[in-house]
């Protein structure tokens, strides 16, 4: 019986490039909401489902720490908050469940300098809003370089003055293209992930998340 016992919370992003995929993706998995863009909750119709709408970089932490079941999230943003999980001692783990094949992007190293490649980077600074990324990257380059964290606006930092390179997210390159810079290094891939709290589900919330990844593996193979 899935109607009784608790019921399944899943994260999601609230306002944001992931939200219309997301929702588009559970619903074509037969999972509906009725959304009220104000409330943070919302109840699926017919399922023993809650929907958490929140920012993005929340999503990783409520699933690490068990206070959703399920979360969908951008690689990017999932594994700089697992590194920098491990490296304060919080609770870092998940289930990685499916690849949705949305929200592709990459982190890339982009320069205003006419060098190539990453000696160019030697002794610079690196501004970007994946510090953790970033460190994890140059470590096993072998690089020194200091990262400059800034939550937005990343691509003005060299022509501000505040850095001489960006590490920042790229999808079409127009971005980079109109502030004069050039796309040096790809240092990692994302796509959006639907990831799981460790640990066991209750037999009701694991029943209920088994028809969802059916449901959503149909879904996938017929867009294949
Ligand atoms: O409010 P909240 O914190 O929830 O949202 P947010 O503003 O932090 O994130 P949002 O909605 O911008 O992005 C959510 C997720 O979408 C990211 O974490 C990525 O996983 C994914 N994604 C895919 C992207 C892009 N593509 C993308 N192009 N996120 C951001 N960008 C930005 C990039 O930062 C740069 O400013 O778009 C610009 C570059 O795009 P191009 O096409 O010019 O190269
Ligand atoms: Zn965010």
């Amino acid at each position: 019986d899935t109607t009784s016992g608790p019921r399944l919370k899943i994260a999601m992003q609230k306002s944001g490039r992931l939200s219309d995929d997301t929702l588009s993706l559970l619903q074509a998995s037969g999972v509906r909401f009725n959304l009220q863009s104000a409330k943070l909750i919302a109840h699926a119709e017919g399922w023993p489902i809650d929907l958490l709408r929140v920012r993005d970089d929340d999503i990783p932490g409520l699933v690490m720490d068990g206070v959703v079941d399920l979360g969908i999230v951008g690689e990017n943003v999932l594994e700089e908050v697992r590194l920098e999980r491990l490296q304060t001692g919080s609770p870092a783990d998940y289930q990685a469940l499916r690849s949705l094949d949305f929200g592709h992007c990459r982190l890339s190293i982009a320069t205003r300098l006419e060098e190539h490649g990453s000696a160019a980077l030697e002794g610079r600074r690196i501004a970007t809003t994946y510090p953790y990324l970033l460190r994890d990257w140059l470590r096993r380059e072998g690089l020194n370089a200091s990262p400059v964290v800034l939550t937005g606006s990343v691509e003005v930092a060299p022509r501000a003055g505040l850095a001489d390179a960006i590490c920042d997210l790229v999808s079409t390159g127009a971005t980079l293209e109109a502030n004069g810079l050039r796309e040096q290094q790809v240092i990692f891939r994302s796509q959006a992930q639907l990831i799981g709290r460790p640990g066991d589900l209750s037999q009701g919330q694991q029943a209920t998340l088994d028809r969802i990844l059916r449901r959503l593996d149909g879904v996938q193979q017929a867009r294949e």
